[in-house]
């Protein structure tokens, strides 16, 4: 009877002649029956099927799992290195490359990228020495050209800019909500007014309208008025509008205000008109009380039926100009009703209605309205920096200027 030894010799001298047939690929999971290697299952393939059972059966992997010293395949010797150049600028970029060999393609998807090429402005390292636009950028945007502002830098009367593309910058005015253009003026001013205010308006603006006399400005979002100080430009007061003005409760869509020596005789009281769901309310505004006094609200008609005129329903925004002194209308009143041929235009009412249209409205002679345009073509809407007319919800005309408030 053999011995066990015996035995085992035997079993692996047999598992020896097994492992001698031709290799397949796929990995050598005859763990220990390498002809006298040690455990390698893991590396020990044969990806080449070179057929030779060797411990680096992948060309340019190199076999550090094993104990043993290395037999070359057949095939490892003069194997040409695998680094390609793909976009054919003779810099090799691509596959297993030296990334210290000084040719070396940084980038060899693209011809005009390799060691050598100029640098070129473009956010890109062209040369490939590690750097993109070394030399060449000159802005914090990250471009080459001199810019007129830095990001963060402040613009106008309350913007900052910021990048847009690497060589500009746009000026934004995320604190303007107020854009003011002054009778003359060939650009408008942007102002914010202190928003962070207890008595400021924390939502949209809706409607606004002007106390000549006093010097200040109601302002309305949907749900509350804002009392402001017109002076120094300082929030003074707030309340719902349903506690002030419940008759627009809910459907506010315009205001003015008509100076007390135009409203009526005694110079106490100004008129207030309100546009709300398409209806015309008329308050009384006390001067010394601050009080309104509701009067009327009636369906706009007369004078509201001319190829002039805007749907009630869809006025957005309108302000009064008791002096005329904007001078922007080309109206003449004797076109429209039976007044002197040259009489001007005394008591003008423009308004913005919802298809992107200016009205005008001659409150001196003909009570009609007299003139539009589309809002582009509106003179004070093509002066520089104005706002955009189609996001104007609010306007009052104050002294020598027109304010308007966007959103
Ligand atoms: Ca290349
Ligand atoms: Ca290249
Ligand atoms: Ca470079
Ligand atoms: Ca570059």
């Amino acid at each position: 009877m053999r011995s066990l030894p015996s035995l085992v010799l035997v079993f692996v001298l047999a598992a020896c002649a097994q492992d001698s047939r031709p290799y397949s690929s796929g990995p050598d999971a005859d763990a220990g029956r390498d002809l006298g290697r040690q455990r390698d299952a893991s590396l020990d393939t044969d990806h080449d099927a070179d057929l030779a059972p060797d411990l680096r059966d992948t060309a340019n992997v190199p076999d550090t799992a094993d104990a043993v010293e290395e037999v070359p395949n057949p095939d490892d010797v003069d194997q040409p290195p695998s680094c390609t150049d793909e976009d054919q600028d003779g810099r090799p970029g691509s596959g297993v490359c030296d990334l210290d060999d000084p040719s070396f393609d940084c980038d060899d998807t693209d011809a005009a990228i390799h060691p050598g090429a100029d640098e070129v402005c473009d956010g890109r390292d062209n040369d490939c020495d590690g750097e993109a636009d070394e030399g060449l950028m000159v802005n914090a945007c990250g471009g080459c050209a001199v810019l007129a502002g830095s990001p963060g830098e402040r613009c106008g009367d309350c913007g900052v800019y910021t990048c847009d593309t690497l060589d500009a910058v746009a000026c934004e005015r995320p604190e303007c909500d107020v854009h003011i253009l002054d009778r003359g003026a060939r650009s408008w001013r942007h102002i914010g007014i202190d928003r962070a205010a207890r008595a400021a308006p924390q939502g949209p603006v809706v409607a606004a309208f002007n106390v000549r006399e006093l010097d200040i400005a109601y302002v309305f979002t949907a749900t509350t008025w804002h009392l402001l100080d017109l002076d120094d430009q300082t929030w003074a007061a707030s309340g719902r509008v349903g506690q002030l003005l419940p008759e627009v409760m809910g459907s506010l869509q315009a205001a003015y205000a008509v100076p007390s020596d135009h409203a009526n005789g005694d110079r106490m009281n100004s008129g207030v008109y309100f546009l709300a769901g398409g209806l015309a309310h008329v308050y009384q505004f006390n001067l010394a009380s601050r009080g309104f006094t509701h009067q009327t609200a009636v369906s706009p008609q007369s004078g509201w039926d001319n190829e002039f005129s805007p749907q009630a329903s869809q006025v957005r925004a309108w302000w009064i100009d008791v002096a005329h002194d904007q001078g922007w209308y080309g109206a003449v009143p004797a076109d429209h009703c039976d007044v002197m041929e040259d009489a001007p235009i005394t008591v003008a009412i423009t308004a913005l209605a919802a298809r992107q249209t200016v009205h005008v409205y001659d409150g001196g002679h003909c009570q009609a309205w007299v003139e539009s345009w589309p809002e582009t073509a509106f003179t004070p809407f093509a002066v520089s920096g104005s706002p955009r007319p189609a996001a104007i919800h609010a306007a009052f005309w104050h002294q020598t200027a027109l304010y308007v408030w966007t959103h």
